[in-house]
């Protein structure tokens, strides 16, 4: 399977978003329901640092090699090296793509876009997707104006061959829409891991 498809069910969450739940249990439900890739972020206040990280990351990293799911870190380039993850995904602020892409010529590498003039200053020929967003407004990651779907419009047209995931604020009942946009993939935090009924909620976007 390419990494496009691959990107088409994408679980992004850390400890911090498990409202005391465990992250491993959620992992597996999630899982099982279908997802293709999990990004491990452990970000922001009540999420694991140091050896704590470690040892969770050990784990959710078993479950998705056991799997088949992609396994890709949030922001911490030698965090994913250590669980030897599939991928990196970085944001403007993060380290630079130039630099992990010289270091890892095989490690699939994300960036986060939020306009169309990141897009268009950013070394898009280096990185294997964007990760679009937020379309729509989210409690998860607040602080972003909410792009809308146009975003995706834009970055398509621009560019129609790039694997394009979108995020923020997506749930089962704006799913088809973003894909429409021209999204490749739906990553999610809260649709998953707040929902009653996680394999139904995986099923439906
Ligand atoms: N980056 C942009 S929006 C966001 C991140 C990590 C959070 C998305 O969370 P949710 O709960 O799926 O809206
Ligand atoms: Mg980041």
């Amino acid at each position: 399977m390419d990494v496009k498809t691959k990107l088409r069910k994408y679980f992004v969450m850390g400890s911090q978003d498990c409202d005391g739940r465990d992250p491993e249990e959620i992992l597996r439900e999630a899982v099982a329901a279908g997802i293709t890739t999990y990004q491990f972020r452990e970000k922001g206040p009540g999420s694991l640092q140091g050896e704590e990280e470690i040892r969770l990351g050990k784990k959710l990293r078993e479950i998705c090699s056991e799997n088949d799911v992609l396994f890709i870190v949030n922001d911490k380039v030698e965090l994913a090296e250590m669980l030897d993850a599939d991928g990196i995904h970085v944001g403007q602020e993060d380290r630079a793509v130039e630099e992990i892409r010289e270091k890892y010529p095989d490690t699939i590498i994300g960036l986060s876009v939020t306009n169309m003039d990141e897009v268009k200053n950013s070394r898009i020929d280096l990185v294997d997707y964007v990760g679009a967003g937020p379309i729509f407004p989210t409690d998860t990651k607040p602080g972003k104006n909410p792009t809308g779907l146009e975003f995706l419009k834009d970055i398509r047209s621009s560019y129609p061959e790039l694997p394009i995931v979108a995020i923020g604020g997506i749930k089962p009942d704006n799913a088809q829409a973003i894909l429409q946009a021209g999204a490749d993939g739906l990553a999610v935090v809260s649709a998953i891991t707040k929902a009653e009924n996680i394999e139904q909620a995986v099923k439906s976007l």
